[in-house]
């Protein structure tokens, strides 16, 4: 079960459901019933209506995943957002009138809303107006199970929540409804502002705290010399269904967004006989909410120190090149874009025989697999070996007789191939990352990548 961030703190809650998101409860779990959701969309220049179909669908997993039932859909286009209203005034009473004929308590936009819009909205249609983060939030409320994952979600909520306090406060001098609720209304909106930014502080030491562990578990398991791999994708591309397939884990899995929040580390041997360490963690999505990326750094930080990204796409999925695109762009967000990436589309079992060779062709490397039959498992491990390797080099080393320490080191941070003892010191040929060769580059004679293999 949730703990409710503000209950932690001792607040009390006085609504329920999606609208008070971001602080007095967590989502709509305890609820006897499914709130009934209108969603809305803007389809502007350069999208297709494909793309917001495509979007719309998504947006109603999310509200299903976090427990309400969408309706209905509007949709309009426009060349840019009304700053007021998000959609155009026109448009809110034709939401209205959809409200109104599906007896929905609240509407869900596809976009973020400014705290002005989600105020201006919420005035005129008389029920609430949220947007995706809102509802990726809620998830991700619903989802966290370890500290440092409830710790990092609050994080994000109450971020959220403070620029749109000043809708509460207006809203508790509207709800006194006369001469002097304007001021205790005020009033309690100081009271909740600084609440919250107490309550950030905290959060935010607790954090520091748990990152640096993390460094430091990070920097024992670099001492170890395993390669990493981190298991990146958008969210139910069936990341964990491999983790556990491929190394025995008990990670969760479901058919739900966002089932994993936290990070799982499993040793995984290879077929080449090299043991790397693969870590599974949370999924991405299009227009994953900037402040969960920021609030989430210490998880993403095992992407982003990677050696290697395997890179796990929903092959059977309606578009799965628009989410590898949404994917590389959190990569890139969170610093990882760089990192080596091996493709690998899943679910091949749902598919007819030669069914994603248009993406194998498109994505050179890439490798077609089901984490659930197991099909196409060894194709996947046999390349993530060969990228690992493709990502040291062999080197030549002469190591004098009077630097044991050096020839110690070589052991320790290669894989030694070849040792000879020759009368001025040890000449050994070796594999070895670029951390190390720069570590032992004065006993280079030679680099015979590819002279060897
Ligand atoms: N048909 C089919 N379904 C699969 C396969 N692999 C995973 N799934 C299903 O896809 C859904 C999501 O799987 P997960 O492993 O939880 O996906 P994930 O990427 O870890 O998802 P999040 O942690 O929620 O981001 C589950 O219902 C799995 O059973 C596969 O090879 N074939
Ligand atoms: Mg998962």
């Amino acid at each position: 079960m949730n703990e409710l961030p503000d209950r932690q703190n001792g607040e009390s809650s006085h609504r329920g459901g999606f609208g008070d998101l971001a602080g007095e409860t967590t989502g709509l779990i305890d609820r006897s019933f499914r709130e009934q959701i209108v969603l809305v969309a803007v389809q502007f220049p350069g999208s297709t209506s494909d793309q917001i179909d495509a979007n719309l669908d998504e947006l109603a997993q999310l509200v299903d995943t976090a427990g309400a039932d969408p309706v209905d859909r509007v949709i309009q286009r426009r060349d840019a957002p009304d700053p007021a209203t998000y959609v155009g005034k026109g448009k809110v009473t034709e939401i209205q009138a959809a409200s109104d004929g599906s007896d929905a308590d609240t509407v869900v936009f596809d976009d973020e809303l400014s705290p002005a819009q989600q105020f201006n909205l919420e005035k005129i249609l008389k029920r609430t107006a949220l947007d995706r983060t809102a509802v990726i939030l809620d998830i991700f409320a619903q989802n966290a199970t370890t500290m440092e994952g409830k710790a990092q979600v609050e994080l994000a909520q109450l971020q959220y929540r403070l620029p749109r306090l000043r809708r509460r406060g207006d809203q508790l001098s509207q709800q006194g409804g006369g001469i002097g609720t304007r001021g205790p209304g005020e009033t309690q909106l100081e009271v909740d502002r600084r609440r919250i930014q107490r309550r950030l502080a905290k959060l935010e030491k607790e954090l520091t705290g748990l990152r640096t562990t993390r460094k430091n578990q990070r920097k024992s398991r670099r001492r170890s010399r395993f390669h990493t791999v981190a298991i990146v994708g958008y969210t139910n591309a069936g990341k964990s269904t491999l983790l556990n397939r491929l190394t025995g884990a008990e990670a969760l899995v479901e058919d739900r967004l966002f089932a994993t929040l936290d990070a799982t580390t499993r040793r995984l041997p290879l077929p080449g006989g090299e043991t790397v360490l693969i870590t599974d963690t949370v999924g991405f999505i299009q227009k994953l909410p900037t402040g969960l990326i920021e609030a989430f750094k210490s998880t993403l930080e095992e992407v982003a120190e990677a050696d290697l990204l395997l890179h796990v796409v929903d092959g059977y999925g309606p578009d799965p090149e628009a989410h590898m695109h949404a994917v590389r762009s959190v990569l890139r967000e969170i610093g990882a874009g760089d990192i080596p990436e091996l493709t690998v589309f899943n679910k091949i079992d749902q598919l007819e025989d030669g069914g994603i060779d248009h993406l194998l062709h498109r994505h050179e490397g890439s490798v077609g697999f089901s984490a659930r039959t197991g099909e196409g498992l060894d194709r996947v491990l046999a390349a993530i070996g060969d990228r690992l390797r493709s990502l040291t080099q062999i080197v030549e080393l002469m190591i004098p007789w009077s630097r044991g320490d050096v020839l110690a080191a070589a052991h320790r941070e290669g894989e030694v191939l070849l040792e000879q003892h020759e009368e001025h010191g040890t000449r050994i040929q070796a594999r070895f990352d670029e951390v190390s060769q720069r570590l032992l580059a004065d006993f280079v004679v030679d680099d015979v990548s590819g002279s060897v293999e």
